[in-house]
């Protein structure tokens, strides 16, 4: 698939805003920090579509983008830190419960993990969920330019089996060199083509 254009629509921040855009929609989520702008950007084509920041939590809102006047990019909020005492929490955001409960447009959320770190309670607690209430995902394990090629598998396998799930379901990517872009957008395409 070639993405011909790519909008940013709009932001919300409160639950009762989330949009109802009609069109099918693919949502990103996943830790503060790893790598969903910058997969949208990336995706995209568009170096400054979805803002890549480096200050951990500082996405709380629901971006969404318009791809070739067909689908949707839903950029969720990181899921974020809270401090309880001098540990750092990792905390979901409220909207993003509201978001896969209330959009009746979803067709995949893509769940981005740090292909160098075990999956964290959260990624396992969405993971879980996603698998409890039959909804459509992909894990996408981010940063792979970070380690050795001949490291890959075995970080993978590390996924698989934290999050009990088959290897099949994991895209492997980097959104500094594009490795997985051309899967993630087949995946989309054929998503697409048989939601028809
Ligand atoms: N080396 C490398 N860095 C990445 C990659 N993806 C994201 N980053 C960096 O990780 C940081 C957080 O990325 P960002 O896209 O803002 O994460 P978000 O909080 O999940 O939206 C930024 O400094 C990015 O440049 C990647 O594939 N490879
Ligand atoms: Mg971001």
């Amino acid at each position: 698939m070639n993405i011909k254009s790519a909008v940013y629509k709009t932001s919300v921040v409160s639950g009762d805003k989330i949009l109802n855009s009609g069109k099918p929609e693919f949502a990103f989520v996943g830790r503060s920090n790893v790598g969903k702008s910058s997969l949208i950007n990336n995706l995209t084509n568009n170096k400054n579509l979805a803002k890549a920041s480096s200050t951990p939590g500082k996405t709380k809102m629901i971006n969404y983008f318009e791809i070739n006047n067909q689908f949707m990019f839903v950029d969720l909020p990181g899921y974020g830190y809270a401090k309880v005492g001098k540990s750092q929490l990792d905390i979901w955001s409220s909207l993003i419960d509201v978001y896969l409960k209330n959009s009746n447009d979803l067709q995949t959320i893509f769940v981005l993990l740090d292909i160098r770190h075990e999956p964290s309670l959260q990624d396992r607690q969405m993971i879980e969920y996603l698998v409890y209430n039959n909804l459509p995902f992909m894990v996408i394990a981010t940063k792979a330019d970070k380690i050795a090629k001949s490291k890959i598998k075995s970080y993978l396998n590390i996924i698989v089996k934290t999050l009990n799930i088959r290897e099949e379901m994991i895209i492997v990517s980097s959104s500094q060199s594009g490795l997985g872009r051309g899967k993630i957008l087949n995946y989309i395409e054929n998503k697409l083509d048989s939601a028809l």
